[in-house]
């Protein structure tokens, strides 16, 4: 069979970590494992930003309410959304912290395989 090769400006020349022409499969792997770090860390980054996101517009929220920019008739208009912006903040922030804990538990295993 005959030896393959990859096009120009390919994207998998990155996985040529020695720089030596060759791509091995350890290479492939390396390379592979580092792109699924990296997606991991982009997710678990906008994970925090919604964290963040929802903690402080339901603070927000609530000091405004507590202020007299919204008329007292009004709060009682707003409280039904209020009632459920504020626990569905709350629920989102409680299943961050859930399953932030479930998850550290499965990485817990996680060995880094760089020395193939
Ligand atoms: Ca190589």
């Amino acid at each position: 069979m005959a030896q393959k090769k990859l096009e120009k400006d390919s994207a998998w020349e990155k996985a040529d970590s020695n720089g030596d022409g060759v791509i091995t499969d350890a290479e492939l792997g390396r390379r592979e494992r580092m792109v699924l770090l990296e997606n991991r860390d982009k997710k678990e980054d906008q994970q925090r930003w919604l964290v963040w996101f929802s903690a402080l517009t339901v603070t927000v929220f609530i000091i405004v309410l507590m202020t007299p920019i919204i008329p007292i008739d009004r709060i009682d208009h707003l409280s039904g959304i209020a009632e459920i912006w504020i626990l569905s903040n709350m629920g989102i922030i409680g299943s961050f912290i859930g399953f932030n804990q479930l998850s550290r538990r499965g990485t817990k295993g996680d060995n880094f395989e760089l020395n193939k």
